[in-house]
This record gives structure tokens, sequence and C-alpha cells, in this order.
């Protein structure tokens, strides 16, 4: 009797989303992300939850948890055993391969610019892209520009980043790149980088400042070069079933929360950029603040073209070419 009743509630669920809206009382959802709860993802998936409770007078509870093993992450968000996710686009590109244009080298100028086209006509054009893959952008977070840290040797130039065996996100534009340098590039989920560094699978890794510090990556690497060289989008994903039987009320409660989250999260990003390199270097790091830039982005030209290639110059250069008001 009770499997006929929850197949029945589950078929209702189905065909009737727009007028479902959860049972009086309390409906708990999920949300996970890959860093420690002071860290600029953790700062917003708290602001995520403060604003939903709040605005739904706690009819929707979101508990946080960790995962850092975002491509896993995502999945369960795909398939609705969890609700949300905050992720970096690193592993996106596989669910969402249009994502793939945000990662490449050198593409935007710094924050501002980097934000800029997330939160304006582009931003939009690639969140819509998610539903289709049984996904639901909310809105773009951020990650930041990433750097490149090892224990092998200072890096300034492509040439100290021969040989390197650098682990990448499993994000085929990065491993591209590195590969371009001359480097061995070694993907595996984050959840995999402290062991893979302690045991010498690999020599280094790459990551934005707020990464580094938040994972006290100190104490497995010893040299840090502000490369720079991706600025790393995240993203907020949902589970399409659950926001869509949400009546519109609620889901506006949801949209206002993802709002809170990106401010949040990108507030602590400006915050650890400002502080987080005297931080490592007082831990312990020894700092490259700057490389030969010009001399990376020639040696990454057969990567530029293949990117052309991959996503049409005509896209790349209008996400380079973004101006404020543009
Ligand atoms: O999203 O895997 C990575 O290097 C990411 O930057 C990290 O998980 C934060």
């Amino acid at each position: 009797m009770r499997t006929t009743r929850r197949l029945l509630l589950a078929g209702l669920a189905a065909i009737a989303p727009a007028a479902f809206t959860p049972a009086a009382g309390q409906t708990t959802v999920t949300l996970t992300h890959a860093l420690p709860p002071a860290s600029h993802y953790g700062v917003g998936a708290l602001a995520f939850k403060e604003t939903v409770e709040r605005l739904s007078n706690s009819r929707f509870r979101v508990t946080i948890q960790r995962n850092d093993n975002e491509r896993e992450a995502i999945e369960a968000t795909q398939i609705g055993t969890q609700e949300f996710v905050i992720t970096s686009t690193g592993p996106v590109g596989n669910f969402v391969p249009e994502t793939l244009v945000l990662d490449i080298p050198f593409l935007f100028r710094d924050y501002a610019h980097a934000r800029g086209v997330l939160d304006g006509e582009i931003g939009r054009e690639l969140l819509a892209r998610f539903p289709a893959r049984g996904l639901v952008g909310l809105a773009w977070m951020e990650n930041g520009f990433r750097n490149l840290t090892n224990n092998r040797r200072e890096v300034s130039s492509p040439e100290d980043v021969r040989g390197l065996k650098v682990r990448t996100m499993e994000n085929q534009v990065h491993m591209r790149a590195f590969q371009t340098l001359g480097a061995l590039p070694t993907p595996m989920a984050f959840s995999e980088l402290v062991p893979a560094l302690q045991q010498g699978t690999v020599d280094g890794q790459e990551n934005p400042i707020p990464v580094i510090v938040a994972n006290n990556l100190n104490q497995v690497q010893r040299f840090l070069s502000l490369t720079r060289h991706v600025y790393s989008p995240a993203v907020l994903i949902g589970n399409p079933a659950f926001l869509n039987r949400l009546s519109p009320a609620d889901r506006a409660i949801f949209d206002e929360a993802a709002k809170a989250a990106v401010v949040a999260n990108r507030n602590k990003v400006t915050e650890d950029e400002q502080n987080g390199v005297a931080e490592l270097r007082r831990r312990g790091m020894t700092v490259r603040e700057t490389v030969d830039t010009a001399a990376f982005q020639a040696a990454l030209a057969p990567a530029f073209q293949a990117y052309a290639q991959q996503f049409g110059a005509a896209t790349i250069e209008r996400i380079r070419n973004w101006r404020p008001g543009s």
C-alpha cells in the first residue's frame, strides 16, 4: 500500500510541477562545496543558507556539507541526491561544454573584467546552457586567478615549467595549456590533490590564492609563482526537479539567496587576494611575485590556436574585448 502511495505522490509531483509546493513544515535541502567553512566558498554557502532560511521563515532549511570531489557533487546535483553545489568550472565543462571557453588562459584582464562578463549577457547566455544538461546554473560565483605552486623550483618563465608534473583539474582546456608548456598535466579531483603532493606523484598544482590559503597548501608546496594564468569562475548549480517544483515566490527566495552567496563569496576572494600572499610567505612559502607573462602567452600560442578552432575566434574576442558598458 505504502509503495503505491509513494508512487502516486511522485507521479503527482511530476505532473503538477507548477502547483506543487513542499508540504507545510520544513523542507531540508543540501548544498555541498569543496573547501573549508571559512573559505570563499564556505562564506558564500553560509550567506545562501541564511538568506533562504530568513526569507522562507525556516520553511526551508539548508544543510551545508563538504565534498571535495566536485565532479561527483555535480553528478549528485544532476540526479537529485543533493539540491545544490558550489563548484569551480574545472569539471563543469564535462557537463556543459560551452563553459570551457571561460577556462582559457589569460582570457580575463582582472577581476572586474571577469565579473563584468559573467554578470552580463555572456554569463547569462552560458547559464542558459545548463538546463539542457540536466542542471540549473543559478549564479556565477568565483574561485579566483590561478597561480602555480610546486616543490622543485622557482618558476618565472615557461622554461621553468617544462618537465614539471602538474596536477590539473579534470579540464581539457587547462590540460592542453600545460601540455603546450611542456609540463606533464595530471588531472585529478581536488580530493586527491594533497595525498598526490605528499607522495610526490605530482610536483605541483595550480589554484587561486584563496584555495591555497584555505587548504594550507603551503604545508605540501614550497614555491608559489603568481602566474595568474587562468581566471577560475565558480558556479552555484541547482537540481532542476527541485527548483521546478517550487512556487514562483519560493523560487524567488532561492534566486535571492544565490545573489547573497555571490556577494559574500566575491568579497572573500577580494580579501584573500589582499592578504593571502603575505600570509603564505609568513607560513614559509617562497613567493615569486613577478613572472614573464608575455613569455607564457607567447609559449601558449599553439594552444590559443586550438582554442580558437574549438570555441570560435569571435566568441573568444567577444569575451577578451568586453568593457564596462559594452
Ligand atoms: O574549486 O579542484 C580545484 O583545483 C578547484 O580549484 C578547487 O576544488 C576549488
